[in-house]
């Protein structure tokens, strides 16, 4: 993959018996585009939908349960240099897919999308979200700036985009996990969007807002428990704030021993003075910006387990 000015795009669409959803959506997305459209044992013909309208479109079927799962097995299927999170219920607009595209091609690694745009002339917002839940919204997402030192305006949205070379700093639980009977891994739920953000803060990744307005869902059931799942991203960011300070001690040592390296390389032996003048330390500067971050993102996988704890079973949040 390539961070190229006219970049290759894979939409990743969770679907979760959205069948009558997609017979909307799917016809919107340009033709061009990869459609990845991953499956949670839907039972309402959303595959069979899929596949008569995108024939084209790669269908997968999720290995555990919850959008989480669907979307880290997505990411690793996509092959496109950006992937775009898109839900299949109606509520995401294709026309600000350029948006997204944009910010990204202006230099930001990810692109988040808001409904709560703090600028009034950037036209946000959702026809679909309840006060509860915009209140609970505002909660988590204040409680997540002071924690992380950010200034998001919308934690928990689904509607985002990003390089595809950001997959491996997600870190997310690899598809092939086993969760036991039934149960899902931390990162497999309705958490996911909490996670992302939570992590690509913390890999220093550069972030752009970019405003959106949420639709309404058009046919069927939302998957979403206000309570139950308000207070699963209440308990991911106090996990996500442990797991990014726990990689700090990593990185800092990371540092040094690049500085102790630099350092070396800056300072020529004699006889590599005499051979080379001129030419010390040349091709061993340290990478600079996103480069570094995916050198050692925290929480990087170890054996199959994450170094902080990024695998656990959900029970243990
Ligand atoms: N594959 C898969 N997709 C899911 C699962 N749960 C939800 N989704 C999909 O994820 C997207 C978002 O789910 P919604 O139920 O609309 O949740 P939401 O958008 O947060 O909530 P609403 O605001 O009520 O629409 C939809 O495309 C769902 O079909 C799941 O367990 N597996
Ligand atoms: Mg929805």
């Amino acid at each position: 993959m390539a961070r190229t000015v006219s970049p290759t795009l894979s939409i990743v669409i969770p679907a979760r018996n959205e069948a009558r959803n997609l017979e909307v959506v799917l016809p919107e997305l340009p033709a061009e585009h990869e459609i990845i459209l991953v499956d949670g044992a839907s039972v309402d013909g959303t595959v069979e939908t899929t596949r008569r309208l995108r024939p084209d479109a790669h269908i997968l079927h999720q290995t555990r349960r919850g959008k989480g799962n669907a979307l880290a097995c997505g990411f690793l299927a996509a092959t496109g240099d950006i992937v775009v999170m898109f839900d299949a219920d109606g509520s995401a607009n294709p026309a600000e897919i350029p948006a997204f595209v944009k910010a990204l091609t202006d230099g930001a690694d990810f692109a988040k999308g808001t409904r709560f745009h703090r600028e009034q002339r950037h036209a946000s917002g959702s026809e679909d979200i309840t006060r509860l839940r915009t209140a609970g919204n505002s909660v988590l997402n204040g409680l997540s700036n002071v924690l992380f030192s950010t200034s998001f305006s919308d934690l928990c949205y689904g509607y985002n985009a990003f390089w595809r070379d950001v997959v491996p700093v997600l870190d997310l639980p690899s598809p092939e996990l086993s969760a036991g009977t039934d149960e899902m891994i931390w990162c497999d739920g309705f958490e996911i969007e909490t996670v992302i953000s939570c992590r690509v803060v913390a890999a220093g990744l550069k972030i752009a807002e970019v405003p959106s307005i949420e639709r309404s869902r058009m046919y069927g059931q939302t998957n979403l428990r206000t309570f139950h799942d308000g207070y699963r991203v209440l308990r991911t960011i106090m996990a996500e704030r442990r797991r990014a300070q726990a990689a700090v001690p990593d990185k800092q040592a990371a540092q040094d021993k690049q500085d102790e390296h630099d350092q070396q390389a800056r300072v020529p032996t004699t006889a590599e003075s005499r051979t080379r003048p001129g030419n010390v330390g040349e091709g061993r500067t340290r990478p600079v910006g996103i480069a570094e971050h995916r050198t050692r993102p925290a929480g990087a996988v170890e054996n199959g387990r994450t170094r902080s704890g990024g695998m656990l079973p959900e029970k243990s949040l």
